[in-house]
């Protein structure tokens, strides 16, 4: 069983639920065991600015299965889930990105680990720390690169519990 990290990202419709469903989804993936989620955030968007504000989660498993498999998985659960792909980095009911598998280190353009962005995106960060502080990344701790982000544009949802 390799450990793994997966961030949620929800910013159409009703992003709560679409975040419960995927859990509930990833949940049922053969080789797949949900053994953490994080609080909820509500955050600003990044990189295409001018869109709503998404709900973002990070959920630790532990999977047998290989990378590509784990991939192909989320993005099951993402299209059943409504997901379009048609705006780069617009909005979407439902966005789940490997973020971690293992110490594995992977530069193929089809699955890049750890996620290429990962480091800067104070979205991804501030939950992922909540679950794995120690976690290192490009040579940092997740707290360090936490704490270096400022938690920007990123606000815990306490009333929001998923899992
Ligand atoms: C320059 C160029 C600066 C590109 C930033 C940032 C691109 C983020 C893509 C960028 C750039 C992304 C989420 C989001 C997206 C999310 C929040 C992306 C992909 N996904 N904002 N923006 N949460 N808050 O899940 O991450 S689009
Ligand atoms: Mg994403
Ligand atoms: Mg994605």
């Amino acid at each position: 069983m390799t450990p793994a990290y997966l961030g949620l990202g929800s910013n159409l419709g009703d992003r709560a639920k679409y975040l419960a469903d995927a859990v509930r989804l990833l949940r049922t993936l053969a080789g797949v065991r949900v053994t953490a989620i994080s609080p909820v955030y509500e955050t600003k968007p990044v990189g295409l600015v001018d869109q709503p504000d998404f709900l973002n989660l990070v959920v630790a498993i532990e999977t047998d299965l290989a990378p590509t498999q784990l991939l192909a998985g989320c993005q099951g659960v993402e299209n059943a889930l409504g997901r379009k792909r048609d705006v780069r980095w617009g909005p979407r009911t439902l966005d789940i990105d490997m973020l971690c598998y293992g110490d594995l280190i992977s530069t193929s353009p089809e699955l890049t680990l750890p996620h290429p962005r990962l480091a800067e995106r104070a979205f991804v960060l501030v939950p992922l720390a909540t679950l794995a502080p120690g976690l290192m990344v490009g040579g940092n701790t997740v707290s360090e690169l936490a704490t270096a982000s400022h938690r920007t544009g990123v606000r815990e949802c306490p009333e929001i519990r998923i899992g």
